[in-house]
């Protein structure tokens, strides 16, 4: 038996052999991982084209492509899921899917092809015409694209545009948005849905609009006042933001749809999905890019109401804004860009607020969103989770981004390679079934993977992009962008704050550092939920659960289940016992 001294040269020995090694297949390991993000960029560079130089042979200047017949679809003025009541007469296309492109065309570093896209919208785009669009998604797409484009070119650093620039993407955004201000002229200052780009608001149009349609206006309106010095525009956006504000239920929800003559909901029922999505969104994402707290303050208690009443574990359902509960227990494809924002807000401490646990969430509910996808190789629209099957109706998957944007968020996040595989899934499951010879098509139904003749423009915009920047972001290195919910980078500038976040300032920027106490407040991973459970500093608030609702009474007393609340510590539903207590109970 070796004595004490003579093994511990050997273990030494055993632990530098063990050590080197790791050392050698951890930097393999890297390198690995640095070739397979080539190659995967590679991989998203060809779709992009393939996707693009279809449009641009098939489709343009008309708004996006059909792959399948090789043929074109103005889209841009049947956007949306409200009824087209009047049809436009002379309305031919606004090269939607080409101002979409814009800026992945740069992220892409291909300046060629921007300045020649810019030459030519810059020449021919007009919106002078008979044209009813729906005013969230033409701001999202087309505002948003052109300011977004604007601010790449005339950036004298990127050396985008080698001829001259005269702002004439500018001057085309403007024009844009003073077509938008006669939809905001109602009682309450929310805007309607649609708007005529020649005649403005249409008599006998529809006074129903979404939550999006109102509060996710400020990004896009808010730099273009920026930009041009008319204060109108920020105005309108932030005016009608405020008042959707002031809707809010006593538990911090909101509804999906409203009246914007009344300022009455329509639909009471809402979930982080379809009609609300980009409203949480563009209030965090504005308090960066305008640094005004009130967005701050205002995102915080919505996300707490959004934590608390919304999620299960690591799902999110639906609920009524007035009472919290339950509605719909259905994933939709729409969701799955809240883990992306929940990695966003983590990056946001800059701002000296701390959510806790919140990659820890996102990570979980983004593994959840991926499974439903490897169960069927896309995103079903809608999933029913208590029967762990898609919706009898909503079984497309037209394209969308929010997986693959949740999954960049997180990967810039964690550095987990894990969100590389998922990536690459993504990659492989959109050339396997979407792809075909005149660029992608939508899936119409995912049980049998049946395609459709559309290739939205967002998959340009948006899905092509966050997987090209998952795997090279190098464009990001040195720069600080937000992305708004279209995916168009929109600089975060110290001239546009009041007070700026310290870690969106570069070196040489002046700026005004935010000095706001620390303030805490449970963003709920998994289980991360007593007050008492985290290592909370002396002098510091307990942090509430977000999942937890307290029972109806005090003192615990009940007559049916719906008086009990959820469990602060494991999130799960209390039951009224036999006995009338709230509680945990067994069922033997
Ligand atoms: C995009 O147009 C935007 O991301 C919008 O906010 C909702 N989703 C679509 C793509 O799915």
């Amino acid at each position: 038996m070796p004595s004490r001294r003579s093994g511990t040269p050997a273990f030494v020995l055993l632990l530098l052999v063990i050590s080197l090694s790791f050392c050698t297949s951890s930097s393999e390991l890297d390198s690995r991982w640095a070739a397979k993000k080539l190659e995967m960029r590679d991989k998203v560079r060809e779709m992009f084209y393939h996707a693009y130089e279809n449009y641009m042979t098939y489709a343009f200047p008309h708004d996006e492509l059909k792959p399948l017949t090789k043929s074109y679809t103005d889209s841009l003025s049947e956007l949306g899921n409200l009824k087209l009541e009047h049809l436009p007469t002379d309305y031919s296309g606004s090269a939607l899917t080409l101002i979409e492109s814009l800026s992945s065309l740069v992220i892409m570093g291909n300046n060629t092809e921007f300045e020649r896209a810019v030459g030519w919208l810059s020449k021919n785009l007009s919106f002078d015409v008979d044209a009813r669009v729906n005013l969230f998604e033409c701001n999202i797409r087309v505002l948003g694209g052109l300011v977004s484009a604007h601010i790449l070119a005339s950036d004298s650093k990127n050396r985008l545009i080698q001829g001259s620039y005269d702002n004439e993407l500018l001057g085309l955004a403007e024009d844009l948005g003073r077509r938008f201000l006669p939809a905001f002229d109602t009682p309450t200052g929310l805007p309607y849905a649609w708007v005529n780009l020649k005649y403005g608001v249409m008599e006998g149009e529809t006074t129903e609009t979404s939550t999006s349609g109102c509060g996710s206006l400020i990004l896009e309106m808010g730099a273009l006042s920026r930009l041009t010095g008319d204060p109108r525009y920020e105005f309108a956006a932030l005016r009608a933001l405020r008042k959707l504000w002031s809707m809010r239920s006593s538990l911090n929800l909101f509804g999906t749809t409203l009246d914007v003559m009344t300022g009455e909901w329509i639909e009471h029922s809402s979930g982080i999905g379809a009609g609300v999505d980009s409203f949480y969104e563009y209030l965090v994402k504005a308090h960066i890019l305008f640094g005004k707290d009130d967005y701050w303050r205002m995102f915080q208690s919505a996300y707490l109401a959004v934590q608390k009443y919304f999620r299960h574990g690591s799902w999110y359902h639906e609920a009524d804004m007035r009472s919290g509960r339950a509605t719909y227990w259905q994933l939709t494809s729409l969701q799955a860009f809240w883990p992306g924002l929940q990695a966003k807000v983590s990056d946001c401490n800059i701002i000296n607020q701390v959510l806790v646990g919140d990659v820890r969430a996102a990570n979980s509910s983004h593994r959840e969103f991926f499974s439903v996808w490897e169960k069927y190789g896309v995103l079903p629209e809608r999933y029913l989770l208590d029967y762990q099957t898609v919706h009898p109706t909503e079984k497309y998957y037209p394209l969308r981004p929010e997986l693959a944007e949740s999954t960049f968020y997180l990967y810039h996040a964690t550095k987990d390679p894990f969100y590389i595989e998922v990536g690459e899934a993504i990659v492989n499951s959109l050339n396997f079934y979407t792809k075909v010879e005149g660029g992608f098509a939508s899936i119409r139904d995912v049980t049998t993977m049946q395609r459709e003749d559309h290739q939205h423009s967002f998959f340009l915009a948006e899905t092509c992009k966050y997987l090209y920047l998952l795997f090279d972001d190098s464009f990001l290195a040195g720069r600080n962008y937000v992305f708004t919910t279209e995916g168009h980078p929109l600089p975060v500038l110290s001239d546009w704050h009041d007070r700026l976040p310290e870690a969106y300032i570069p070196s040489n920027w002046t700026y005004v550092k935010s000095r706001m106490p620390t303030e805490r407040a449970s963003a709920m991973s998994l289980q991360v939920c007593p007050a008492t459970s985290l290592n909370l500093g002396e002098g510091q608030q307990p942090i509430e659960s977000v999942c937890h609702v307290v029972d109806a009474r005090g003192d615990h007393r009940c007559l049916r289940d719906e008086e009990c609340g959820v469990d602060a510590t494991s999130c799960r539903s209390r039951s009224c016992s036999i006995a009338g207590y709230c509680g945990l109970w067994l069922l033997v």
